[in-house]
């Protein structure tokens, strides 16, 4: 198994999670340089034609791309511990969730959009910032109603650890990247912890990976 990762990666982190749960331990790791656009050469373009982290290759491929369709493709192969609820109503909120964050928030914050919004629309740090901190609380202001229902447990849904856990604390992660005050989301700073406090969880974090700086 090859993973394409690099250790600022939000989807990647994603996936490290998953397979950590898992216990699995990917045979190689190739690291996709974001910071130095390593992403939009060919070789990996060949590889993820989206040109954006995570890929994974299981024995002779194809690769695979987009973090919850990984995650879903790990969960399916590997069934312990699941990460999907039995019932179809409980996958349903669980999925919701996960792609509030996969899909609605974390999508605009890419450096494919950072960087559009600096050369193409002109527009200074401070703003694009303001751009990215925005998106981030939307995203965790209905993350925080939404967990605020009867069937959040220890985690997100219930008292076992699924996809939707795994995609709140790379929000919570990308939250402290670009300085956003947390404070105001209790439930999700709650069920972030609990989550951190599992060596899977703990040793896939962004700032545990090789190339990363001791702090951001
Ligand atoms: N929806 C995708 C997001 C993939 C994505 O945009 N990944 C970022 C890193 S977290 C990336 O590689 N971006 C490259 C770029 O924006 O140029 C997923 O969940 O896998």
């Amino acid at each position: 198994m090859k993973l394409f990762s690099f250790w600022r990666s939000l989807a990647t982190y994603r996936v490290r999670i998953a397979l950590n749960l898992k216990g699995i331990t990917p045979d190689e790791v190739i690291d996709v340089n974001l910071m130095k656009g390593e992403q939009r050469k060919a070789e990996f373009r060949a590889v993820n034609p989206m040109m954006a982290l995570p890929a994974l290759i299981d024995g002779e491929g194809p690769a695979l791309f987009e973090s919850l369709a990984i995650i879903e493709y790990l969960d399916e192969t590997h069934p312990q511990p699941p990460l999907l609820p039995k019932d179809a109503r409980g996958r349903a909120r669980v999925r919701g969730l996960a792609q509030l964050v996969a899909c609605d928030s974390h999508p605009l914050l890419v450096p494919r959009v950072r960087e559009y919004l600096e050369h193409q629309l002109k527009l200074d740090e401070p703003t694009r910032m303001t751009w990215c901190r925005h998106w981030i609380n939307e995203a965790l202001t209905a993350l925080e109603t939404h967990l605020k229902d009867k069937a959040t447990g220890r985690y997100c849904h219930g008292d076992a650890i699924s996809v939707a856990d795994i995609c709140l604390v790379s929000q919570a992660a990308g939250a402290k990247f670009f300085g956003v005050d947390t404070t105001p989301f209790p439930t999700v700073n709650r069920i972030v912890d609990t989550c951190l406090a599992l060596d899977p969880v703990a040793r896939a974090h962004p700032l545990k990976q090789p190339g990363a700086p001791a702090s951001m």
